[in-house]
């Protein structure tokens, strides 16, 4: 039996309901009413599955279907469920549902795996509502301690905590897991880019992912009368928060190699068209498939921004995540190729340029990932889609492989 494409869809389109922008894409922010949506829906197919479903204390739902061997490792399948603002149907979404897909495939094709197998959807991959992101995965391997995550807000002053507190999630469940209970993690994700369209092939097996930062740059100005005070007697952090900001394309291209860098969110206070901005907080995402240029960005960028001290303006930087390039697991992207050779399922290497949960798990556990096409390369906005015939195609390489890796012989 292969992945049921129409199931693939109809999950596809339900988990696209759950939105606070319906028409105008996926905005599913973690712990808010469309997760809770969401999660009811994943926990109700995993049931249907047969799964055992729990939650951890960030909210990451399991679904576990149990092995013959006594306390087993479990092979992982999995992505993320919540997304960016205005985002599309099937960023992380895809991973779940083909997660969904291969736990539906082993109930009919009635599988008895030696090794468990556990199907995952996490929170608060893109980190859209309380910073950094990966918070979900980083949790699980305990890199974000519990003091910090009872310090996370999101910009209205809300605490994870509490937010979390609101959809019953219980934030006294087990946190840390131990990665002795992780044999391996498979991640299914859209491309969120052209080069398997333009390639016309379905299948990409992620060689690495590339080392990625954020940052977090205040810059504190003065506040002031815009009709009233001189242009000589200004601390305009919005200007000089603009002078930063031009100056970023720069340091990536200098530094090549694909390095890319990028200010997606900007808050102006106190926001108003009368009054001098004494107050801006703009984010910095640096990416690189080598980790010297990520740190040789970061520090150019810290120098430039020491330079807008004076005249009054006073800036401050937080890193809020930090992650090295990675390189997924040789025998898994082995696997994985055999898969689709088996399966006649034509397939390339390619590296990834957008961050995954599997980048944290990779210091753990063996991982692999999967991609398959982004139509016009397009994702991180409504227009995100991908073929459900591709899905279905990744959903049986993944299916082969979780087969092999929940066999007794394979050690
Ligand atoms: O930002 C990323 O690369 C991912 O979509 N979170
Ligand atoms: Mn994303
Ligand atoms: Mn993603």
């Amino acid at each position: 039996m292969t992945a049921n494409q129409q199931r693939i869809e109809q999950h596809i389109e339900s988990l696209s309901r759950f939105t606070a922008t319906p028409g105008k894409g996926v905005t599913r922010l973690t712990y808010s009413e469309e997760d809770l949506q969401a999660r009811n829906y994943i926990k109700e197919k995993m049931m249907n599955y047969g799964l055992r479903v729990t939650e951890d204390g960030f909210g990451n739902i399991f679904g576990k279907l149990e092995g013959t061997l006594p306390d087993a490792p479990s092979v992982i399948v999995g992505s993320h469920f919540d997304s960016v603002p205005n985002g599309g149907a099937y960023d992380g979404t895809a991973g779940v549902v083909v997660g969904l897909e291969v736990a539906a495939l082993f109930k009919e094709n009635n599988m008895k795996p030696a090794y468990p197998l556990e199907i995952i959807a996490l929170v608060e991959e893109e980190g859209s509502r309380f910073g950094g992101g990966l918070m979900g995965s980083r949790g699980m391997m305990g890199l974000l301690t519990e003091e910090d995550f009872k310090k996370l807000a999101d910009r209205d002053g809300i605490l994870a905590v509490d937010a979390m507190a609101d959809i019953w999630v219980n934030p006294a469940n087990g946190k840390k897991r131990d990665p002795k209970t992780m044999k391996a993690f498979l991640e299914l994700h859209i491309e969120q880019g052209p080069i398997l369209e333009e390639k016309g092939i379905q299948i990409g097996v992620v060689e690495t992912i590339v080392g990625l930062t954020q940052l977090e740059v205040t810059v504190q100005g003065k506040a002031g009368h815009a009709g009233t005070t001189p242009m000589d007697r200004r601390s305009d952090a919005l200007v000089s928060a603009s002078q930063i900001i031009a100056a970023l394309p720069r340091l990536a291209t200098d530094e090549g190699e694909g390095t890319v860098i990028t200010t997606g969110r900007l808050n102006v206070f106190p926001n108003g068209a009368n009054v001098i901005p004494d107050k801006v907080v703009f984010t910095v995402d640096i990416r690189s498939g080598k980790e010297e240029h990520v740190l040789n960005v970061v520090r150019k960028l810290e120098a430039f921004i020491a330079q807008q001290n004076c005249h009054g303006i006073n800036t401050s930087t937080e890193q809020q995540l930090y992650i090295a390039p990675k390189e997924l697991d040789a025998d898994i992207r082995s696997l994985l190729k055999e898969a689709s050779d088996k399966l006649e399922i034509p397939y390339c290497s390619i590296n990834s340029g957008a961050g995954h949960d599997a980048m944290v798990f990779s210091d753990f556990t063996a991982c692999g990932m999967v991609f398959i096409p982004s139509k016009d390369g397009l994702s991180h906005c409504p227009e995100e889609w991908s073929d459900a015939s591709h899905l279905a195609d990744g959903t049986d390489i993944i299916y082969e492989t979780v087969k092999r890796l929940t066999e007794a012989k394979r050690l």
